[in-house]
């Protein structure tokens, strides 16, 4: 809804540009009528085209109204100022232009064939009557500037910045044209109308707001390029609704708290991790040629040379080693445990936690699992590219007994492969799973593509969202034709028992990929999959108390907004996906303290959806749209926020360091939609930027 509405006001806003400035030319053509008839024939086309301007008008102001009615103030306070950009210029051609233009009509009443008099000249090239349409066009221009580059928090500098322009620009048509009028009433002829010489003069104009315009233009562009190193913990900080913090002492610097700061190196927060590793891993990353089940090759980066990465297993409270080896990959390799909230120093985050892993290069991971469920790492170097080609894989932390010895545990990561196309894994056709009847089954889903919403429909069966992004839901029950929705990140764990008929997934809907499930191996995906509506976790599952809810106190609020924005990023011109406003390195860090209790409204103003990933930290989801979360607790560490969507969410301060926030549709990322959570006293030795190896995203 609200897309579609921001839409129909920027439709209009373009639509009244264009009509304006049509209708603009012919009014400032006005004079040039050479009969008594002509003047009158235009003066009334003129007043026709101020009718079509006040409809278009009009659409604008229903786009408004329709924007206000169906969402909250946050997706429209800024755009306020667009409409009294149009009433205004829409007002003066009804109360300046049209009874001028009605008198010159009433005067060239006999639409006679004789040449203009100096009266007539006069008033027709008087500026109230021509420069109101004029207006509408500067009006909407404006408007339509707005709608692309307003932000909240709203920047004064950067909506002020056109307004100024605007009030000039239509001095200066006034002016213009009441130099023109008073020539005209004094010599008592028209001006010669001279196209050739009007074209120059429009171009010089043209060429002189250009060359003003590009100061303040390469200005940004080139403020814009990426710092050559720059620590993740020095910049801009947003402290919420809580007191004021400090991550730590600036040149000794006493900070605003009264108590000094403790200085902690992200080094240092490594956990636990002393003595012999009940589980040990190897992952080599190198780049190798992979094949696909249907045969089709893959130019692959590769965790042991496979796609995906070796599935890594264990059980709840095991201490965990992880040594990571780079063979090849030039970019540089780390890994992240996605979802698994590890102390700071293990989190793999190039640049904020470590340093790039080189090739040649070895890095070794420690941490104790405390969470059970359905995970995934991959690498967080470079991460748009480095997990598109392959190096990620599945992380599945069992319960501290072990998965029930019967249950068919099966991982589904559905992957868009260069060349390949749409897969589960490497499987990019159709999967045949022999499963005997009345078995346990728990498919764990897990989309690891950017930009695809991926919709896993499951049909011959009814089954139970059983957790999502890791976390067991409460009292989940039982569901059929609903569609699984998952975008970058997210993860479904779904269960059923196993029918004496086939069961299938199907995550396209041609039939041309998913897994058949079956008693005897054999089956068919479904041709044809009927349409349903997207599970929603909102009212799902029953409740259960949680550590804390929607009516606790929270020590500190934020607001994130994300929304679309013209402007710069690393010296080029784009329309970039902010966070409140800004992209990276610019957007403030959200500072807490440790114990604090978080909540963060997530607001999506933007075209498209993102899912915000807050690494270290499971958020408890409040509410969507308003509507309180009233089933099961619903845990997320990566959200998918839609259009137009606005989500409340918490959590616990209670894991120390400096973790990545960010959109988790990579490609964002990568264009500077992240930031990061910051706790106080926290420093790190690692930096990021051109002159180093390290680039998170
Ligand atoms: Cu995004």
């Amino acid at each position: 809804m609200y897309f579609a509405a921001i839409s129909v006001i920027r439709g209009f806003l373009f639509l009244t540009l264009l009509l304006a400035w049509i209708a603009g030319n012919k009014a400032s053509h006005l004079l040039f009528s050479g009969t008594e008839a002509t003047l009158n024939r235009k003066a009334r086309k003129l007043i026709t085209w101020a009718v079509f301007l006040s409809i278009s008008t009009a659409g604008i102001l229903a786009g408004m109204i329709w924007l206000m009615s169906a969402t909250e103030f946050v997706f429209w306070q800024d755009r306020l100022l667009i409409p009294p950009l149009l009433i205004i210029p829409t007002l003066m051609l009804w109360l300046t232009s049209f009874p001028r233009l009605r008198g010159i009509r009433q005067a060239t009443g006999r639409k006679t064939n004789n040449p203009l008099d100096v009266r007539l000249l006069s008033r027709a090239s008087q500026p109230a009557v021509v420069a109101p349409y004029q207006f509408v066009a500067l009006g909407s221009l404006t408007g339509l500037y707005w709608t692309f580059t307003t932000t909240v928090p709203f920047d004064m500098l950067n909506g002020m910045i056109p307004l100024v322009l605007l009030l000039i620009a239509g001095m200066a048509l006034w002016l213009t044209h009441l130099n023109r009028s008073s020539r005209v009433s004094l010599t008592g002829t028209k001006p010669v109308n001279r196209p050739l010489m009007r074209l120059l003069r429009r171009m010089a104009v043209l060429v002189i707001a250009l060359a003003l315009g590009s100061i303040p233009f390469y200005s940004g562009l080139q403020a814009s390029r990426l710092p050559e190193t720059i620590s993740m913990a020095e910049g801009p900080m947003d402290n919420g609704t809580g007191a004021k913090l400090d991550h730590h002492h600036r040149n000794g610097a006493v900070t605003a708290s009264a108590e000094p700061v403790k200085e902690v190196s992200v080094d240092s927060l490594t956990g636990s991790i002393e003595g012999k590793p009940d589980v040990s891993f190897t992952l080599t990353a190198e780049k190798k040629t992979v094949k696909l089940a249907s045969g089709r090759t893959v130019e692959a980066w590769t965790y042991n040379g496979q796609i995906p990465g070796p599935e890594l297993r264990f059980r709840k409270g095991q201490l965990v080693e992880v040594k990571l080896i780079n063979k090849d990959i030039t970019e540089g390799v780390t890994l992240h445990w996605h979802g698994l909230d590890v102390p700071n120093a293990q989190d793999g985050v190039a640049g904020a936690t470590q340093n790039a892993v080189l090739p040649g290069e070895a890095y070794t991971y420690r941490f104790i699992a405390e969470q059970v469920g359905s995970f995934w790492y991959h690498s967080h170097q470079d991460s748009q590219e480095a997990v598109q080609k392959g190096l990620f894989g599945s992380l599945v932390v069992e319960p501290e007994e072990g998965m029930p010895k019967d249950v068919k545990d099966i991982t589904v990561m559905t992957h868009i492969w260069e060349a390949g196309g749409v897969a589960i894994g490497d499987h990019d056709g159709i999967q045949h799973i022999r499963i005997a009847p009345g078995t346990p089954v728990r498919l764990r889903l897990t989309n690891t593509d950017d930009w695809v919403r991926q919709s896993f429909k499951l049909l011959g069966t009814k089954f139970q969202v059983a957790a999502i992004d890791g976390t067991d839901l409460h009292e989940p029950g039982d569901l059929a034709n609903v569609s699984l929705d998952l975008i970058t990140g997210g993860r479904y764990d779904v269960t059923f028992t196993m029918p004496d008929s086939p069961v299938t997934l199907n995550v396209d809907l041609g039939g041309k990929l998913g897994i058949v499930m079956s008693p005897d191996g054999q089956g068919e995906l479904p041709r044809h999959v009927p349409d349903m509506p997207v599970f929603d976790p909102t009212h799902y599952g029953t409740p259960t108390s949680t550590a804390f809810d929607a009516n606790s106190h929270f020590d500190r609020e934020f607001t994130m907004v994300l929304d679309n924005q013209l402007g710069f990023f690393n010296g080029k011109l784009a329309l970039n996906y902010t966070i409140n406003g800004k992209v990276f390195p610019d957007t403030p860090m959200y500072m807490v303290r440790e114990g604090e209790l978080v909540k963060t409204t997530i607001v999506n103003r933007g075209a498209v959806e993102h899912p915000m990933h807050l690494h270290g930290h499971h958020m408890l989801v409040l509410s969507r749209n308003g509507e309180a979360v009233d089933g099961s607790p619903w845990w997320t560490d990566t959200l998918d926020t839609a259009p137009g969507e606005v989500y409340e969410v918490a959590f616990v301060a209670d894991n120390p360091g400096l973790w990545m926030d960010h959109c988790h549709n990579l490609a964002h990322a990568a264009a500077g939609m992240t930031m990061h959570l910051m706790y106080e006293g926290i420093t790190s030795p690692y930096t990021v930027g051109t002159a180093t190896h390290n680039h998170p995203e």
